[in-house]
């Protein structure tokens, strides 16, 4: 067993507050909803993120980086139960995110590993992240945090 993982899945477990950011009804674009970056507790330097990723456009695209403010490591990973059922999490290079579909990052799914933060941050804060799409381009999300 996995410790290590198997301590952050349990965190992010009890993870299931979610808040409403901004959303754009643009046709024929990207639109990024619910991103929320969870606070980090005291002495912890990782924490995870989570978004609805809406493809508007009339082309599959694909999600392939992640940068957010107070970290300069950001990863794209996934959740997975091994063959003796224990929960773990790795890093993937990218998302596919098929033209009209709703891409949901959530917790115990598809998650923002965003690690090696500099300093803490409270819920007053927002944190501005960049998502770099494969076909569309960049996309700015400003993402609440939230407590537990
Ligand atoms: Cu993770």
């Amino acid at each position: 067993m996995n410790l290590y993982s198997l301590s952050v899945f349990i965190f992010m477990s009890f993870f299931i507050i979610s808040c409403n950011t901004d959303s754009g009804e643009d046709k024929n674009s990207i639109v990024i909803t619910e991103a929320r970056v969870r606070e980090v507790p005291g002495g912890s330097d990782i924490t995870a993120g989570y978004m609805k990723i809406e493809n508007k456009t009339p082309f599959d695209d694909k999600l392939l980086n992640v940068k957010c403010g107070l970290s300069q490591n950001v990863q794209i990973h996934e959740t997975y139960i091994d063959e003796e059922d224990i929960a773990g999490m790795r890093m993937i290079k990218s998302i596919d995110i098929p033209s009209g579909e709703i891409f949901e990052l959530k917790p115990s799914g598809y998650h923002l590993m965003i690690m090696g933060i500099e300093k803490g941050f409270n819920e007053k804060e927002k944190i501005k992240c960049e998502l770099d799409f494969s076909k569309y381009g960049k996309v700015m999300v400003e993402a609440n945090i939230t407590g537990f």
